[in-house]
């Protein structure tokens, strides 16, 4: 079993926020148990950078920079959460990667061209330079796009190639009835089924050079360079070798899993726009679409343009990367929209991972050393894989985690080990040995979620003989 997991390539306009780091946590989640599911080489997790386009050509001019060098520097911050949030991408590509992606981009063009797809029309409508999309009337609220309330529609009037996905109308509307999971979670996909079937327009599928000299160029057509979505979404076949074919099969082919981790603004571009190129250049279609909702900071989204924003590496470098991954894993529900705040992170940071698991582990290591009991073996996980591979809902998954803490936390308190150790010392390291074994259960199903604690917790148990960690998992906040 091939499984081939990624994440949206963010724009690279500024810093990453919250918003960002989150979906890269949720998609690191399912690589991580992937790998331990199916093995670490039948696993691949793909991550990288939207770096072409509007958005990013008018912020690095604002910056007085050239577009290359200003999209590499931030490229660069993107590719760091890797490291501050433990996310654990095999590889990221980069849309400015004139070796690897530009040559795929370009022969899809040519595959959707050969294919009758794409023809030369003039156009006139309303650009959302945030979503990098014209936008269509029943998208536009108060003369502003849904999305970037925050920001001025352009009219824009230009000759360009455009994409016919209006030709594939039905042809998505029977893959969404015959694959009723291709886009997860269930609300999500009837919610872009009911825009498919409300009708789709062609998409303009470049734009002028001379007012964007910033993309990928046009097959045959020097006065146009690619519209940013066509060339992005086209990063999750060139990161595995596409046009190459041979090498594409090895992830990309109907009998692996291939999952897109995206959030709700860009449904439309993964549900509707990109099944119908890969259809188009006859190439197999992704098997899910998973959306998450959006991190909203009181009651509003995260948002570069609204410069609204927290910033990931601050917050996992105060509370620590495991602390903030915890949060955004166990708080918010499938595919919903989550709400954060530093008074609930920090009240969910006391509770279940300082007082709860934090404690028990200090406390069982604590009088297992005094004991002198031996390590244990690591162990097998519980959860079973299906919540987190097929359910994706880790918000259970973390739920039933934490009731083997519990329970533990529980069997401490009623055998009161620490008053056995004289009076029944053969009880003391039995009882000690069975928490010891039902904490290396929990840590055994955290190791998705909380890489670095799972290894921790795995650490101290099983060394050769038990001693309390120096360093408590979860120092309490002096506040
Ligand atoms: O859309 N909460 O890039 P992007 C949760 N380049 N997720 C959020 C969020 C928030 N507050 N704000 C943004 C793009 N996201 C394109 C993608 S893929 C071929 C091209 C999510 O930097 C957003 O939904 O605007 C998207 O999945 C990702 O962050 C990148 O957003």
């Amino acid at each position: 079993m091939k499984y081939y997991v990624t994440t949206a390539i963010d724009y690279v306009n500024a810093q990453p926020h919250l918003g960002h780091a989150y979906e890269k946590v949720l998609a690191d989640v399912l690589a991580r148990q992937a790998r331990l599911t199916y093995g670490p080489v039948n696993v691949r997790f793909q991550g990288g950078t939207d770096e072409h386009g509007v958005k990013n050509y008018r912020a690095a001019r604002e910056a007085g920079q050239e577009p290359g060098p200003f999209t590499a520097a931030n490229s660069e911050r993107f590719l760091a959460l890797r490291e501050s949030l433990g996310v654990s991408w095999d590889d990221f590509i980069k849309t400015t990667d004139q070796k690897r992606h530009w040559p795929a981009a370009q022969e899809l063009w040519r595959r959707l061209e050969q294919n009758g797809d794409l023809e030369k029309r003039t156009y006139q409508g309303y650009y959302c330079v945030g979503c990098e999309s014209f936008k269509t009337e029943k998208e536009i609220e108060n003369g502003h796009c849904i999305f970037h309330p925050t920001r001025e529609l352009e009219l824009l009037e230009e000759e360009n190639w455009f994409f016919r996905l209006s030709k594939y109308q039905g042809w998505l509307q029977d893959h969404f009835r015959e694959n009723p999971d291709f886009v997860q979670p269930a609300f999500r996909a009837r919610e872009i089924l009911n825009v498919i079937e409300g009708g789709l327009e062609d998409v303009s599928f470049s734009r002028a050079k001379e007012k964007l000299p910033w993309g990928v160029p046009v097959p045959g057509d020097d006065s146009q360079v690619m519209y940013v979505w066509c060339d992005a979404l086209t990063n999750y076949i060139s990161a595995v070798g596409f046009p190459d074919e041979e090498k594409l099969a090895e992830w990309w082919r109907p009998e692996a899993a291939v999952t897109h981790v995206i959030g709700k603004d860009i449904v439309r571009f993964h549900a509707a726009l990109w099944p119908a190129m890969l259809r188009s250049a006859g190439l197999p279609l992704p098997d899910h679409v998973f959306v998450h909702g959006f991190i909203n900071l009181g009651g509003e989204k995260l948002s570069k343009s609204a410069g609204l924003s927290l910033d990931p590496f601050d917050l996992a470098g105060t509370y620590g990367a495991d602390a903030l991954r915890y949060f955004l894993l166990s708080q918010i529900g499938v595919g919903q929209d989550g709400e954060f705040s530093v008074e609930r992170f920090e009240a969910v940071y006391a509770a279940d991972l300082a007082n709860n698991l934090g404690n028990l582990v200090q406390r069982v290591a604590t009088l297992a050393e005094r004991g002198g009991l031996s390590g244990r073996e690591a162990k097998e996980p519980s959860l079973e894989p299906e919540l987190v591979l097929e359910r994706k809902d880790f918000r259970a998954a973390l739920q039933s985690i934490w009731q083997v803490f519990d329970a533990t936390n529980t069997k401490i308190e009623l055998e009161k080990p620490w008053e056995l150790k004289d009076s029944d010392p053969e009880r003391y390291e039995r009882v000690l040995g069975e928490c010891a074994d039902s904490i290396l259960v929990g840590a055994a199903s955290l190791r998705p979620f909380l890489p670095e604690t799972a290894e921790r917790i795995e650490a101290v148990f099983t060394a050769p003989k038990v001693a309390a960690p120096s360093e408590p998992l979860f120092p309490r906040l002096d506040r």
